[in-house]
């Protein structure tokens, strides 16, 4: 565990973030059964630069709830697992269609549309592996497990997907879009926090503190994601940005305009860091890390 607390949670995460990039490498290996091709779109896609904000925040929960960070890299490196699939599916021509992603040609643009549908096939399906195989406790793997597949499923990931895609061309309202949100981004945000907690062994009510957290901290981020969408720098995002406005999409600053958007992620994030104060000192770097959420530029 860290013992000291400093101010900036910038370079604490970017020392988590090296260690998840070294599992996310050994991770994807993979035996001679593995075609060149396939483990090379896997690798490109995973372990593209991307800030590894979830397994973070798996991390960072673990730590909250008192113990180490170790046992919970496997969860961690699952969650960028079915985050990186997401990402890679959403960007197919049959979804958001995008040619870029964190900063370099989207997976089906380096390799072709079937090799990035198989290579975000495979990385679900590791995801799962690593949590089964290197979990250690098989009560508390198989609780993970049922978690991340809850996430991963009809009522959450796929089913926002869904939503949002049949939303794109027509009218949505605020209570649908955040209907949207909370199943996409906020889901895969609050089961990173829940693995945490659960690896750590963490009370029910730490857990649901730390689900909380989880939940305004997804909204607060989807707000940010928005706003960048908005006003951010191409190069910083590493996507294009504008492309919401472009396809007609109701995002928060559409509906709610920019200002009104800002103040909303910064009353989220306040919530979000008191919802988590039952915690104690053990939960400051996550405190840090929403105001670092909210404050970010890619
Ligand atoms: C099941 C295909 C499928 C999709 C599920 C999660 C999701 C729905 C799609 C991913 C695409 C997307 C735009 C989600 C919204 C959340 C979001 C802003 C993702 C980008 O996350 P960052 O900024 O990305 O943390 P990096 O690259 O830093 O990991």
């Amino acid at each position: 565990m860290h013992d000291t607390v400093s101010d900036d949670i910038a370079p604490q995460l970017e020392q988590l973030r090296a260690e998840v990039d070294v599992s996310l490498d050994r991770y994807t290996q993979f035996n001679s059964d593995c075609p060149d091709k396939l483990r090379s779109a896997i690798r490109y896609s995973l372990l593209a630069p991307g800030k590894r904000l979830r397994p973070c925040l798996v991390l960072l929960a673990s730590e909250a709830c008192g113990q180490q960070y170790s046992p919970a890299l496997p969860a961690a490196c699952a969650v960028e697992m079915v985050h990186a699939y997401s990402l890679i599916h959403d960007d197919l021509p049959a979804m958001d269609d995008d040619d870029t992603r964190r900063g370099q040609p989207t997976c089906h643009k380096k390799f072709d549309e079937a090799t990035a549908i198989l290579a975000g096939d495979a990385l679900l399906a590791l995801a799962f592996q690593v949590v089964a195989q290197e979990v250690p406790s098989p009560p508390i793997s198989v609780r993970c497990l049922q978690e991340l597949a809850l996430t991963a499923g009809a009522c959450s990931l796929v089913g926002g997907q869904v939503a949002d895609l049949a939303a794109e061309f027509g009218d949505l309202d605020a209570e649908e879009l955040v209907a949207i949100h909370r199943r996409k981004t906020g889901a895969m945000f609050r089961v990173s926090l829940r693995l945490g907690g659960i690896i750590a062994d963490a009370s029910a009510e730490h857990i649901d503190a730390l689900d909380a957290y989880g939940e305004r901290l997804g909204l607060a981020f989807q707000i940010t994601d928005d706003l960048l969408d908005v006003d951010g720098d191409e190069a910083a995002v590493g996507k294009r940005v504008g492309k919401d406005a472009d396809q007609g999409k109701l995002t928060y600053p559409g509906l709610l305009g920019v200002v009104e958007s800002r103040n909303r992620a910064t009353t989220l994030i306040e919530e979000a860091c008191d919802v988590i104060s039952n915690l104690g000192k053990s939960a400051i770097p996550l405190t840090q890390l929403a105001r670092f959420v909210l404050a970010r530029n890619q």
